[in-house]
């Protein structure tokens, strides 16, 4: 073990965030159960699984599609021909004709996914999740030479998953974010802020995660064709251009000036809390007691949230019958709350959901997905690890 002086004197001034992303992930997954196209152009996407024709049937290729499907994502290999993530199958068969296509297989990207993210957190547990492949990890506390502790994250998610991925490490979100994509795949980058002018300012506005399509574009008419430009821009032009916030903003990021904090899952994981009722209650006969009960649970649950300074976006109940059988229900809303009215309303939906023709015992409501207030208010929006609006449940045995 190195002693902690040593260690301490090797860290560096400021934060050393890393932002991990996962190398063609989805094509990457496929290989896995598929080696035999290894080092072939393979796109991910179109039909359903389940309308794909018998096994035994040599894979299909590009050129035999015919639909309005997309590529969720294809290997570098189909990359070097032009596909890329989000374009539609029969262009890309025109691309790439010869390359195999194979439907998408979500549950295994989750499987995946969860196996990566446990990897990383044996290793660093400040973790911001980012989505299906990628986070960001807060490596300013753990101990260890960047590079070193950067190729020891690597090894542990291809042992875990047998998969690569690319990692950036600079004092922010921003600039890993950009600094992940510059070596993929399989990419190690270390920058500091002495490696802006030469690593991002030639970059374009658009790598930086928050320039999109029309910002770009605005950009290029103003002749800001780099980050650089960007860089040497006169703010105030750019507040003209955009706006206070979102101008101010744009000079600060050129600048790779990013002070966010992770946000990361809290320790408490979730809230609940449950009343077994004196006697049991039918939801028609005993509405109104029930109704009150539900109240109850709601005003209390609130003043715990209020108590521990927390929000929740999943609220779910629990219902156990005279037979003492139990059934959960949950709801996760688009945004988090703290407020007993809407904790009652999810309840409700809950509910409605839930069979209500046995008497019951008891019944609980839960909370979960947990979030400080400034994390709700800071939620970026990102389509592939907003988690939708979702309704589930289950049957659990007798607890
Ligand atoms: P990305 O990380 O954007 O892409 P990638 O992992 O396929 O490739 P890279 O090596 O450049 O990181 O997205 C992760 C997964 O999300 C991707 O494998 C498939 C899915 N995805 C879509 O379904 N549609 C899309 O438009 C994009 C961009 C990704
Ligand atoms: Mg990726
Ligand atoms: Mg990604």
């Amino acid at each position: 073990m190195e002693s902690l002086p040593a260690i301490r004197s090797t860290l560096p001034p400021g934060r050393r965030i890393a932002h991990l992303d996962m190398d063609a992930f989805f094509a990457s997954v496929e290989l896995l159960s598929h080696p035999d196209l290894r080092g072939q152009p393979v796109v991910v996407g179109g039909p359903r699984r389940q309308d794909q024709p018998a096994s035994g049937r040599a894979y299909g290729r590009l050129r035999e599609y015919a639909g309005r499907g997309v590529a969720t994502t294809a290997t570098y290999e189909a990359r070097a021909l032009g596909v890329h993530s989000g374009m539609g199958l029969m262009k890309a068969a025109a691309l790439a004709p010869e390359a195999i296509l194979l439907p998408a297989n979500f549950p295994e990207y989750t499987r995946c996914s969860r196996l990566f993210k446990a990897a990383v957190a044996e290793l660093a547990p400040t973790i911001e999740d980012r989505g299906i492949d990628e986070i960001f990890i807060d490596l300013t506390e753990v101990p260890g030479e960047t590079v070193v502790l950067a190729q020891r994250i690597k090894d542990a998610v291809r042992d875990a998953t047998g998969l690569s991925c690319s990692i950036g490490i600079t004092p922010n979100k921003l600039l890993s974010k950009i600094a992940s994509e510059l070596q993929k795949p399989d990419g190690l980058t270390v920058l500091d802020l002495a490696d802006l002018p030469a690593r991002i300012w030639p970059l374009p506005p658009s790598v930086i995660n928050g320039v999109g399509p029309k910002a770009s574009a605005r950009l290029e008419t103003m002749g800001l064709h780099s980050i650089g430009a960007l860089a040497a821009a006169d703010p105030q032009a750019l507040v003209a251009a955009f706006g206070q916030s979102y101008g101010a903003w744009l000079w600060e990021a050129a600048h790779g000036r990013d002070e966010r904090p992770l946000v990361t899952s809290r320790e408490v994981k979730s809230i609940s809390r449950e009343t077994t009722f004196a006697r049991d209650l039918h939801a028609l006969r005993d509405r109104a007691a029930l109704t009150a009960i539900l109240l109850d649970l709601c005003q209390r649950l609130g003043a715990d949230l209020e108590r521990k300074g927390l929000l929740a976006r999943t609220i779910g109940i629990k219902l156990r019958y005279d037979n003492f059988q139990t059934v959960t229900r949950d709801f996760t809303l688009d945004r988090a709350t703290a407020a007993p009215g809407d904790i009652r309303d999810a309840a409700r939906a809950c509910l409605r959901r839930a069979p209500l023709d046995r008497p019951l015992r008891l019944l609980g409501i839960r909370l979960g997905t947990l979030v400080l207030p400034e994390e709700a208010a800071g939620v970026e929006v990102d389509p592939f690890g907003a988690e939708a609006a979702r309704v589930s449940g289950m049957l659990l045995p007798i607890d």
